[in-house]
């Protein structure tokens, strides 16, 4: 996810934990506030294959054959589930063991030791960082059924060490600094397959770019089937480092209206791509929508770290990856803006970056033909505004969730151009 301001809060909240402890014995229903979906109990999701991608051969210098084989996993993994699992990062299994436990201990204290961490100002005012819920901006929002301690990690000189629970501390330190590394070793990756120079993505970030901490603690639900852990989003990050209980589920990512399960192996990562990515790579890369769902028996966590470019500079598409072929799909964005809009969306269950993308409409131009609706997984092929004519390589599918895709074909597997040029119609 990302960040939010300082705003007033109308109600104080037991936090989900406290709730779950009261809940236990006490019936099985949970306060109306959480409920965020219909009493239908969902088929188990099937497994999302996310590729696992060992980043060894990758950043090895001379680069060996089995790089190539990384590579294309990688583009893989970034233009369909834009999220992947990654081995050989460089994170000591012991180093993220302590920051797991050290996250277990601090939730599994009694609540007046927790709440000298909190994230209300005064016992009134949400602030970012600290313990808590996530900011309620309203009577209805939906609440997640999840706890959170938030932190900034970086820039180092911005960091409230009072915020940070001592038993976190240096484990949290050391942590950070191997997840940077990491990030840093990455974003070359990235740019390399969109062509891009390898220092493109790390230039963008600027001096003052700050990453936040986030440790979920998901208690276990009397009613799983009603609540969300946290609910569908995508990051406002550009990446996040995700490291969650492998043991237990509940982690599910989106993909074209189909939710699916995202299975972790002991000591990988999860790297999720964010919506700054998302817009620079002019929607090559993917920021996918996820959630969390809960279970009736076992306590869940997970640490996040969001990196995000420096607030104060702007986004937009990579140059090279706009041409009369390829218009922008995304707007110019300031990133403070757009972080300060997260939450607000957040909060209603909508995305932020439905605010960034060009209307559709209006990349279609005059010429639109073939067209198959943009409400959810329709297809259409166009020429633009000048009449330039895109191919079959350029068919464009509206996805779910409304970004446009380049693709040959549309979600049949028919190649509506192609066919339309040699007389032939899709069958239904
Ligand atoms: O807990 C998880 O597995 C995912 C957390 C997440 O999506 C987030 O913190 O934005």
């Amino acid at each position: 996810m990302g960040r939010a301001g300082e705003e007033a809060r109308p109600v104080p909240l037991l936090p989900a934990q406290e709730l779950a402890g009261r809940q236990q014995g006490a019936g099985d229903d949970v306060p109306a506030r959480y409920v965020a979906r219909a009493n239908d109990a969902e088929a188990a999701a099937a497994a999302a294959p996310v590729p696992v991608i060992d980043l060894g051969p990758l950043c090895q210098q001379p680069r060996g054959e089995s790089a190539a084989d990384e590579a294309a996993r990688l583009r893989m993994a970034l233009e369909s589930w834009g999220l992947f699992l990654v081995t050989n990062h460089g994170i000591e299994a012991p180093l993220m063991d302590a920051v797991m436990e050290g996250s277990r201990e601090f939730f599994r204290q009694p609540l007046e030791e927790k709440q000298m961490y909190t994230n209300m100002v005064d016992g009134e005012h949400f602030q970012l960082e600290g313990y808590g819920n996530d900011r309620v901006a309203s009577e209805g929002q939906v609440l997640d059924w999840c706890d959170r301690l938030y932190l900034k990690v970086e820039p180092p000189d911005e960091r409230n060490l009072a915020l940070w629970p001592t038993r976190l501390r240096d484990a949290l330190h050391e942590f950070t600094a191997k997840c940077t590394r990491l990030k840093d070793r990455l974003l070359p990756e990235m740019a390399k397959l969109l062509e891009l120079d390898d220092d493109y993505f790390g230039d963008q970030f600027g001096a003052k770019a700050d990453t936040y901490a986030r440790f979920s603690y998901y208690p276990p639900c009397p009613r799983p089937e009603l609540v969300f852990g946290l609910k569908p989003h995508s990051d406002g990050s550009f990446v996040t480092l995700l490291m969650v209980d492998s043991s237990i589920g509940g982690l599910q990512v989106l993909r074209d209206g189909v939710c699916y399960g995202v299975r972790t192996k002991p000591h990988t990562l999860l790297i999720n791509l964010g919506d700054q990515m998302e817009i620079m790579s002019n929607g090559i890369f993917k920021s996918p929508v996820h959630r969390v769902v809960t279970n009736a028996e076992k306590e869940r966590l997970s640490v996040a770290l969001f990196y995000s470019v420096d607030p104060e500079r702007e986004i937009q598409p990579a140059g090279k990856l706009v041409d009369e072929n390829h218009p922008a799909l995304y707007k110019k964005v300031k990133i403070k803006e757009y972080i300060a809009g997260l939450y607000e969306h957040f909060s209603q269950g909508k995305m932020v970056i439905e605010t960034a993308k060009e209307n559709i409409l209006k990349l279609l131009g005059i010429g639109a033909w073939n067209c198959g609706g943009i409400d959810s997984d329709s297809y259409f092929e166009f020429r633009s505004a000048d009449g330039s004519h895109y191919g079959p390589n350029d068919a464009i599918v509206v996805t779910s969730r409304g970004s446009l895709r380049r693709t040959g074909v549309d979600r049949f597997g028919w190649n509506a151009l192609a066919s339309a040029q040699q007389g032939r119609t899709r069958p239904n």
